[in-house]
């Protein structure tokens, strides 16, 4: 008997390294048993297994050049002035819990791979059963989901220290499972709108933070006045900006030339960005514009594999799991709506987080922050892309700064409060900053009836979601070409 538990655990545990935390394969996999079940031919269910795969391991290309590129030159800020700060990245932050959590709690978390099947089959079932939860997709960003998890076993920790180790996989299971399952659920109806039914939600770390900014961007639409940004059009030598391509470039120019020339040639030199004998001139500018190249290939990653998951995904839908939509990577909205949107979003959101940095330091906080480029950009930049799809371009200018603000004062608050700052970074990405306080603040002083508080609350939302219009709920993703008919009607 145990040597059956111990084969599974094996073949779990394989199957969660290579493809749970995956996306890539896990979309592939996704695409090709979806084909299957569409009784497409076996060679037609390949392709698209490759198609899928290969486009989001672009999208990964994309995303992981801007990550890897732009990073450093933000983290350099804080060892070109010896700042003692904390970055807010989810991967610093998940080194820093690797690194406090014997010190601090005197434990280690090995469970991550049994967290992430509790949290995968717990997501299924909630979805299965959604005549009665209102659950409608399923999250497949293992990458996030493992960060995710390992800043929820610090707080968890921080609020209940004596937790066994089952009892910590049962709460963050459920607490989890249920933040994965309902918050991508809050995005289904803002993405149909956005790309056009093209029938997926994002499972990413600002779900509620899409959400809420969308549905405040469309108290912007009343006033005519108000364009999206994709409807702006430009005269004179300002019509350069029309051009996405032209528009990021420039901008990025300006935002990362003013930072590298902070940093300075000598720090660059020294700190091994560039070579002895390169140009300082043609290093900024050859810097900032590979901004906009792998923006260019995060675009065509996505193109790549949402044609085939919308496709394919009818054959998972139809009988697995009716009337569900796979939750996808947050990148994968940067392919629709106004390209420019992102741009917009980025810079407005440096902009809120450089100045609550600067309230940080005039206050005295104990805790001072580094803004990391991973909240910075992929929180920030979607914000805009929904609010400039909801609202137009006030909406994408503002939302993104308030944003900027919030992340950076939030996680500093928590950071602190929880005692990670001390080591070094914290994950900072919106939700982690608003959401997952709040549920700590719960779990701290109600205890275990904070938990139970925090699990009613968060499975009431799609109740209430479903109660605001029962007709149109399915719908939008049942068929997306009916519920804009049946919205038009109501209308
Ligand atoms: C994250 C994270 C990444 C990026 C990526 C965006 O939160 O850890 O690697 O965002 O998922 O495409």
């Amino acid at each position: 008997m145990e040597k059956i538990g111990d084969i599974l655990l094996v073949i779990w545990s394989y199957f969660a390294k290579n493809i749970l935390t995956q996306p890539a394969f896990l979309i592939g996999l996704i695409v090709f048993v979806g084909y299957v079940l569409l009784k497409r031919p076996l060679y037609e269910s390949i392709s698209g297994f490759l198609k899928a795969t290969v486009g989001y391991l672009i999208l990964t290309v994309g995303s992981g050049g801007l990550v890897n590129n732009f990073r450093p030159i933000l983290v350099g800020l804080k060892d070109r002035f010896q700042l003692h700060a904390m970055v807010t990245d989810p991967y610093f932050g998940q080194n820093a819990v690797t690194e406090g959590i014997e010190k601090t709690f005197g434990r280690t978390f090995g469970d991550t791979m049994l967290l992430l099947l509790i949290a995968f089959i717990f997501n299924i079932l909630l979805v299965r059963f959604r005549k009665y939860t209102k659950l409608r997709a399923v999250f497949t960003t293992g990458n996030v989901q493992v960060q995710q998890a390992a800043t929820a076993f610090w707080l968890l920790l921080f609020c209940f220290p004596q937790l066994g180790r089952i009892e910590v996989l049962l709460v963050m299971g459920l607490i989890l499972g249920c933040y994965w399952a309902v918050g991508s659920n809050l995005t289904v109806d803002i993405c149909q709108d956005l790309t056009e039914g093209a029938g997926f939600a994002v499972a990413h770390q600002q779900m509620f933070g899409i959400y809420l900014f969308a549905k405040l961007s469309e108290r912007f639409k009343k006033n005519k006045s108000n364009k999206r940004l994709e409807d702006i059009e430009l005269p004179g030598f300002l019509s350069m900006f029309n051009e996405n391509m032209v528009a990021t470039s420039i901008l990025m120019l300006l935002f990362f030339g003013i930072i590298l020339l902070v940093l300075g040639q000598d720090y660059l030199l020294k700190a091994g960005f560039m070579q002895p004998g390169q140009s300082f001139l043609f290093y900024i500018l050859q810097t900032s514009l590979m901004f906009a190249v792998y923006l260019a290939i995060l675009q065509l990653g996505v193109r790549t594999f949402v044609a085939e998951l919308t496709d394919s995904f009818n054959g998972i839908s139809n009988t697995l799991l009716p009337g569900a939509v796979p939750g996808i990577d947050i990148a994968a909205t940067f392919a629709f709506g106004s390209s420019n949107a992102v741009t917009v979003g980025f810079l407005f959101g440096a902009l809120g987080q450089f100045v609550m940095i600067m309230l940080l330091i005039l206050l005295k906080s104990p805790t001072i922050v580094v803004a990391g480029f991973i909240p910075l950009f992929f929180d920030n930049a979607a914000i805009a892309v929904f609010s400039n799809n909801r609202g137009g371009i006030k909406a994408a200018m503002i939302f993104p700064f308030i944003s900027g603000l919030i992340q950076v004062g939030g996680s500093a608050l928590i950071a602190s409060w929880v005692g990670l700052a001390q080591f070094g970074g914290y994950i900072g990405m919106f939700d982690w900053a608003t959401v997952w306080p709040g549920i700590t603040v719960a779990m701290k002083f109600l205890g275990f009836i904070g938990v139970a508080l925090v699990v009613v609350l968060l499975l009431a939302i799609p109740q209430l979601q479903y109660r605001a219009d029962p007709k149109g709920y399915f719908l939008i993703v049942d068929d997306y070409d009916a519920y804009l008919e049946y919205k038009a009607q109501k209308a």
